[in-house]
């Protein structure tokens, strides 16, 4: 009898044409699935996500089998768990006797690290394939940053759009002839604004299985599972798809940045969760939505500034993670060391655009980009919490989180950590910023356009504390350093009360309970 081939499959691959996959025979492999405590437990993810996870998993699964492979499927509560992929993967070669391994490599390095001792542990070959369902290979990504001296998404995504063809006319020049059309997506919210809601996916029994173990499990976790409604499968992931095509996407542009108190989704396509875990093909879905534009049945700005978020942003920042670590996870340029706030995890704050946001983390396992940009990762940046004490909350309460996507968005992009080798100025902004895009600020306790002093939004005394405290770097660069001309022409006494209106909120906050994040 031939030896099998052994593929386990992680729960972010969950996608039939996986590399490890593809020209494999059904008789001579075995496919490996692993529900393990360390990966539900790195850090102290959303209860949704696990639940997500684990259902997604064994969904896929079922559907495997079904078309006739091979299933080796470990449960969290199997007597013998390991606890572990290693051990795991151990295990099923005592069962299996493989002829050897064939993984697609993981996309995150805490799992790479690990997967790279199964040469040595393990006496099969183990083959390790490259993840190829993103567009830009991990070579092509160092060979474009090879020599520069920053990064910028802008000149990578042109890139991107070449390569795939999309929204690029037959002369090779940008459909609409800009690259860009970001200018025309920063519409505040108004009284036309009226998104259809996402559609939900009501548990079925093997999801309502998966909620019940995550309650017994992990009932000490953040969020809760009453409003779990994510794509579990394909087909579902499929239909959520649909909808945001027929329903949403000729929105999507122009209200992209806009918050509006108590609406989740907005004309978001919501559809994160189930292209990192492998549901939904991201090329796919830019092709469709070109489609949408050539029809006539979306306009360009939103089209192009969906495909940017997807094979500009999403590949750049996965380019950027593996380029940039392990250093990346341990930068800290602007040496923030504040804890963070207990109200990340609580919502209790008179501050009505974190409390909405943290709100809806909780609820949904989900934000969506602007409320974790300028105002989550805005208040973090500004109040100086450390570094790593705002990764774990970004990479704990996010139903779509995985370090590979987290990291950059939190480190670079919203802390400034990496001292801008991705963004050319900190994502810094008082009051007014949130009070132009959002409805948030009309029934709040503090009052954007009071500037110090009681009521005083604390974004505004906060913003001048950020600048004064890294003048010395800030004013050295040419799309920030301006600014420091209007605090000059403040004078002395305003710049003081600045500042102590500032230090007397910043003295307010109490630090987040130990164990929240990680166990
Ligand atoms: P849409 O607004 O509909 O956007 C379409 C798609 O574009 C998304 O589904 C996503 O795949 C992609 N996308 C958009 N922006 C980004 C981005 N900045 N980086 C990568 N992909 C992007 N996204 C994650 O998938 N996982 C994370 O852990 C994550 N953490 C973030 C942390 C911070 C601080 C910030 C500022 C952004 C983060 N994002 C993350 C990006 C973005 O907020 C989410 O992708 C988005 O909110 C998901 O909702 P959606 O599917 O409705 O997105
Ligand atoms: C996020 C997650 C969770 C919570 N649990 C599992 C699991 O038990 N088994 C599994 O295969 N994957 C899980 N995942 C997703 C993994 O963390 C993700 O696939 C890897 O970290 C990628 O490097
Ligand atoms: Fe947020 Fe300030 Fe507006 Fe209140 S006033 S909602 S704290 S921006």
């Amino acid at each position: 009898m031939t030896k099998p081939t052994l593929i386990p499959i992680l729960g972010d691959q969950l996608t039939r044409t996986l590399a490890s996959l593809r020209g494999q025979s059904k008789t001579d492999s075995v496919i490996l699935m692993m529900e393990v405590w360390d990966e539900a437990t790195y850090v102290k993810h959303h209860k949704q996500k696990i639940a997500l996870i684990f259902s997604a998993m064994r969904h896929f699964a079922a559907e495997l089998s079904e078309a006739g492979w091979r299933i080796d499927y470990v449960k969290l509560t199997d007597t013998n768990n390991a606890g572990s992929f290693t051990g795991e993967v151990a295990r099923a070669i005592e069962r299996h006797d493989p002829a050897k391994i064939c993984i697609v490599e993981a996309s995150e390095w805490r799992v790479r690290q690990s997967m790279d001792e199964w040469h040595d542990k393990f006496a099969c070959e183990v083959e390790v394939l490259p993840d190829d369902r993103f567009i830009c290979s991990q070579a092509e990504f160092d060979e474009w940053a090879k020599g520069r001296k920053e990064l910028r998404m802008e000149f990578f995504y042109r890139e991107m759009r070449k390569k795939t063809g999309l929204l690029i006319d037959e002369s090779g020049k940008p459909v609409g002839e800009k690259w860009n059309l970001d200018a025309e997506n920063r519409a505040s919210p108004d009284a036309k604004m009226d998104p259809p809601p996402c559609p939900k996916f009501a548990p079925d029994q093997m999801t309502q299985e998966v909620i019940e173990l995550v309650e017994d499990r992990f009932g000490d976790h953040f969020g809760n599972l009453e409003n779990f409604g994510w794509p579990v499968t394909r087909a579902d992931a499929e239909k959520a798809a649909d909808a945001f095509f027929a329903e949403r996407l000729p929105d999507f542009g122009k209200y992209q940045d806009a918050m509006v108190h108590g609406s989740d989704d907005l004309y978001h396509s919501m559809l994160s969760t189930s292209i990192n875990c492998g549901l939904l093909d991201p090329l796919e879905l830019c092709q469709r939505a070109a489609k949408a534009y050539q029809d006539g049945d979306a306009p360009l700005n939103s089209v192009e500034g969906f495909i940017r978020q997807i094979i500009g942003w999403r590949e750049y920042v996965r380019g950027f993670y593996w380029h940039q670590m392990p250093g990346l996870a341990e930068a800290n340029e602007l040496g923030a060391a504040r804890p963070l706030p207990e109200f990340y995890w609580t919502g209790e704050t008179g501050m009505r655009c974190l409390a909405d946001s943290i709100r809806s983390t909780h609820d949904n396992a989900h934000a969506h980009h602007i409320q974790r940009l300028m105002v989550l990762g805005n208040f973090a940046l500004l109040s100086g919490v450390a570094p790593s004490a705002v990764e774990d909350w970004y990479l704990a309460v996010y139903a779509d989180a995985y370090e590979w996507v987290e990291l950059p968005n939190v480190a670079a992009m919203v802390l400034y950590a990496d001292g801008g080798k991705l963004a050319s100025k900190p994502y810094a902004a008082s009051g007014n910023y949130i009070n132009k895009m959002s409805d948030y600020c009309k029934e709040c306790a503090y009052s954007p356009s009071k500037k110090t002093g009681e009521g005083a939004c604390p974004f505004n005394p906060l913003y001048w504390h950020f600048m004064d405290r890294h003048r010395e770097r800030l004013s050295k660069n040419h799309r920030i350093g301006r600014i420091y001309s209007t605090w000059d022409r403040m004078g002395e006494e305003k710049q003081r009360d600045y500042l102590d209106s500032a230090e007397a909120f910043l003295e307010t906050l109490e630090p987040a309970k130990d164990g929240w994040a990680r166990h």
